[in-house]
């Protein structure tokens, strides 16, 4: 048995019942048997091993009070998985279904994407199986300062710096950052996507969804292509999708189709986004209203069903496993061109499989999605310096960070024999420097 099965074989039965984990560990790990047989050391150095056990694992009791006195309980987690090259970065999810599986899925792509922007991050993730939706702002509060009241202490501007992801946006990062500066008397980058007032920084809200597009446009660049004139089909309309549409838009693309856990809209003369950004980040409202307001516009209530709409571009910016492999054959069928990740892990690995073998341009989420991260850590750099930069930088900055982590894995995939293949460029890219960074390191 190879190394590369061997570590896998122990992760999972060291770690049973984590099904998102095993399938983020393996299609890292399966992408990188070439560089581990050329480099015996990283063997020796139990390297693999080391990378898919996280460096410290907090769990944590969330007990809060609902606004008609009854006590509640949720789980906390922050998964402090690797500080090889930084403090550990990766955003908080608020979502029903969190679990230990889908946090350390997301901190394990964390450390690869976070290694790819090229700043100096390491890879974490938290969250809770608290479910915002229906709650007022005052639980949203006590829920969020509960939950701070425990993870304070093991955070820090230079030791674990968390920021939002499904469910925690910039209300919630509000309530986060006042209850640690409370605890901890110190007004410090320790959190990011705050808000502008109180050291955030411009265009951090928009930067997932802009660097999306901006990662795709060069793609299709590199074929003599772009977005105009392109439909674009985009799941989601939380903060990735709204600005992945914005941004498409801008280029002269038609957006046909956003959606929601409820279901989707399809509007054949484009998305009014101004009507969905009412509806969702004004109103957090459910996603069928839009027919209210664009009535020549259709609501089916099943998300899943959204990719059967003919498009050129699939944008998937839900949540994890939502593009399975019969929704990639009638894409396929269909004639997209690109699909990029605005979510973590929203393809399933035979979905992804099947574009690839079918020449569709696949960019995954690990590079796609990179640009909310990277625009955390130009966040960090600007409270370091107390000094805050103008929209126009800091999105220039993003634009060349993006188009950057292309030509990286892009140059990878050829480099390593895997032309064209990019969750192959990306995962070798964004583990050679983390790799080297451990061994010089030593064993720790
Ligand atoms: P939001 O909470 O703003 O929006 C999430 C969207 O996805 C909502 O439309 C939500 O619908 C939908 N959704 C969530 N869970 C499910 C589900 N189980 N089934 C169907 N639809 C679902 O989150 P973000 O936009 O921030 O995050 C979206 C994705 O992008 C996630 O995978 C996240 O990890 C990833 N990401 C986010 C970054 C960021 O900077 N925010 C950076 C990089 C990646 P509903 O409201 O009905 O639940
Ligand atoms: O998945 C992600 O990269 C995020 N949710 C953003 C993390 C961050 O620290 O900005």
């Amino acid at each position: 048995m190879d190394y590369v099965d061997r570590v896998l074989q122990e992760l999972k039965e060291k770690n049973p019942g984590q099904p998102e984990f095993h399938q983020a560990a393996t299609e890292v790990l399966d992408s990188l048997r070439v560089v581990l047989d050329s480099n015996p050391a990283y063997e020796k150095a139990g390297l693999l091993e080391r990378l898919v056990e996280p460096e410290r694992i907090i769990m944590f009791r969330v007990p809060w009070v609902d606004d008609n006195g009854k006590v509640h309980v949720n789980k906390g987690y922050r998964v402090q998985f690797n500080s090889a090259i930084g403090p550990y970065k990766g955003g908080l999810r608020f979502h029903p279904s969190v679990n230990l599986s889908i946090i350390k899925f997301l901190g394990f792509e964390q450390i690869f994407k976070n290694s790819l922007t090229s700043l100096p991050i390491g890879g974490g993730k938290g969250g809770s199986d608290f479910d915002p939706k229906g709650k007022s702002d005052n639980e949203i509060m006590r829920f969020c300062q509960s939950f701070m009241t425990e993870l304070y202490r093991h955070m820090g501007s230079d030791t674990d710096v968390p920021a939002g992801d499904i469910g925690v946006g910039g209300r919630e990062i509000g309530f986060l950052f006042g209850q640690y500066k409370r605890i901890q008397n110190e007004h410090t980058g320790v959190l990011t996507g705050r808000g502008l007032s109180y050291g955030g920084s411009l265009a951090r809200t928009e930067a997932t969804g802009f660097g999306l597009v901006y990662i795709s446009q060069e793609a299709l660049n590199s074929k003599c292509n772009n977005f105009a004139g392109k439909k674009v089909v985009i799941s989601g309309s939380g903060n990735v999708a709204i600005y992945a549409c914005q941004k498409a838009m801008q280029l002269g693309a038609k957006v046909l189709a956003m959606s929601d856990s409820s279901g989707y809209i399809y509007d054949e003369n484009g998305i009014n986004l101004d009507v969905i950004k009412d509806i969702k980040e004004v109103k957090r409202a459910r996603i069928n209203e839009y027919v209210k307001a664009v009535p020549t516009a259709k609501f089916v209530p099943d998300h899943s069903k959204i990719w059967t709409i003919k498009c050129d571009i699939a944008l998937p910016c839900a949540t994890q496993n939502e593009l399975d492999l019969e929704s990639a054959k009638v894409l396929v069928k269909n004639g997209v061109i690109l699909v990029a990740e605005g979510a973590n892990m929203p393809t399933t690995m035979d979905a992804t499989k099947y574009f690839q073998d079918n020449g569709v341009m696949f960019l995954p989420g690990k590079a796609a999605n990179a640009g909310g991260v990277a625009t955390s850590a130009l966040e960090m750099a600007q409270s370091s310096s107390r000094i805050f930069w103008s929209f126009e930088k800091v999105d220039s900055e993003l634009q060349h960070i993006m188009i950057n982590i292309f030509r990286n894995i892009d140059s990878a995939s050829k480099k390593y024999g895997y032309e064209g293949n990019y969750v192959i460029g990306a995962n070798i890219a964004g583990f050679l420097k983390v790799a080297d960074a451990m061994m010089a390191q030593g064993v720790v």
